[in-house]
Parts: C-alpha cells; structure tokens; sequence
C-alpha cells in the first residue's frame, strides 16, 4: 500500500513467491541477486524451532534496510502464510509493496507440473533448500513434493489475504527458468521503473549468464 504512484517506488518492495518444491524460486531469487544486488532469504536458513514464521518475516525486515527490493524465499503456497508474512512485516514497515511471484497451478495441469518439478528435484541430488535428494529415497521426495501441491491454494485478488498484493506476476512452473525470470524483470520495470534508475537493463546473455550461475550455486546450509 502508501500513496506514493507505482512509477515513483524506488525501495520497499517484498517478492513473495507462491510455489511448490522445484518450481524454479531459489533460481530466480539468485539470478535476481546476481543481475541487480537485491536482497534474497531462504526459509530453511531460519535456525530456530519456534516461531520460525516471525523470525522469517523480521529478517525479511531488516533487509530492506539496506536492500530495495528483498526476496521472500520459501512457498508461501497457503493463505495463512502469506497472511503472516505480510502482516508481520507490515507491523513494522508501514509502506512495503508486496508482489506476488504466482507460479500458476491450475488442476488440469497438474500432471505437466509434476513432471517439470520432479524431474529438476530428483536430477539435481543435494543441490536443494528443502530436500537433499541423495538423502531421501525417491518415493520420501515425491511424497513431500504432493503434499505441497495438494495443499496449494492460487492467489485469490478478491479477498484477504492477496487482496494485499500491490502486483501479480503470473509465470508457469512447467517452462524455463530463464523465461520466467525474463517475464518477471519485465512485469517489475514496467510497473516500478524507479527500481531500475540509473542502470542499465541486462541484455540476454546477461539473462542467460544469471541463470547458469544460479544453477550451478550450492546452498550453504543443510537441513537433517
Ligand atoms: P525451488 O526453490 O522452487 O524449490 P529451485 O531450487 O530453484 O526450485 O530449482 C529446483 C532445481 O531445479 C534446482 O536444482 C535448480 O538448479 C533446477 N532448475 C531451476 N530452474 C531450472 C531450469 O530452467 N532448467 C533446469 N533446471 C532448473
């Protein structure tokens, strides 16, 4: 929310993701990270056992102190998450501009979704936030994967809590990384072109070097 026109935002915004495992949003939020030097924090890298909702939603906070736009990392794939997240980040940062990065899961595309996901989880071992594939059997993963796509409940413009997003950017989760970054960068420079002053946009291969390298990054802390 605020008063200030879209077009005059130059700091304060919150990427929330709407996903499930092996959408493609740890890619994203790097490359993004890469291409720009915005601010990116992963859910699983919340240490506590308690409150970890909270802990989640202030470190979101306190980097948009010194980053404009900060990445929401985890998949907010329920309502009640993305209520939190935004009411506890709300209380204490009045102006943030919340927008949804909406990995679509219509019911009828279920079966090309779990494809897509499956096969970059179950092909990529270790190299994941949530699930260390060498360390589960493949039957533990897809098991893990279903409860979040069974859970999943699409944003919903006309009602709390999503009736908070100041934008939705709507990308698929069955298609390219590198597409679905070009897609959101485009959808945040046309809606927030204050985000992007005083630079230049990256070229396609600056798109495409942002991806290989996200790929390729190792996250740095392992859950057990
Ligand atoms: P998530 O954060 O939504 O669970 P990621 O960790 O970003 O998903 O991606 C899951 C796996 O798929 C990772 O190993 C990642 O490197 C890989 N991946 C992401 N996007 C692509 C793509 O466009 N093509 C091939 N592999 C991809």
């Amino acid at each position: 929310g605020g008063d200030v026109d879209s077009k005059d935002v130059v700091r304060n915004v919150v990427l929330v993701p709407i996903a499930t495992i092996g959408c493609g949003k740890t890619t994203i939020a790097l490359a993004l990270v890469k291409l720009f030097g915005w601010g990116h924090f992963q859910n699983d890298n919340v240490k506590t056992k308690k409150g970890r909702g909270q802990v989640f939603a202030d470190t979101i906070s306190s980097l948009l102190v010194t980053n404009p736009v900060v990445f929401a990392d985890r998949n907010n794939h329920q309502k009640r998450e993305r209520d939190q997240l935004i009411n506890d980040i709300s209380k204490t940062m009045p102006n943030v501009r919340f927008v949804a990065i909406h990995y679509v899961h219509d019911r009828a595309n279920f079966e090309p979704i779990r494809a897509a996901t499956r096969a970059r989880v179950l092909s990529r071992g270790d190299n994941h936030q949530t699930i260390q594939a060498g360390s589960k059997d493949q039957g533990e993963i897809i098991e893990i994967m279903e409860g979040f796509m069974h859970r999943f409940q699409p944003v919903d413009t006309s009602d709390a809590p999503d009736d908070h997003f100041d934008l939705v950017i709507d990308i698929d989760p069955t298609i390219e990384s590198r597409e679905n970054l070009e897609v959101v960068i485009e959808k945040l420079h046309s809606t927030y072109p204050g985000l992007f002053r005083d630079r230049e946009m990256p070229t396609p291969s600056d798109l495409d070097a942002a991806v290989q390298w996200a790929m390729e990054y190792q996250p740095d802390f392992k859950m057990d």
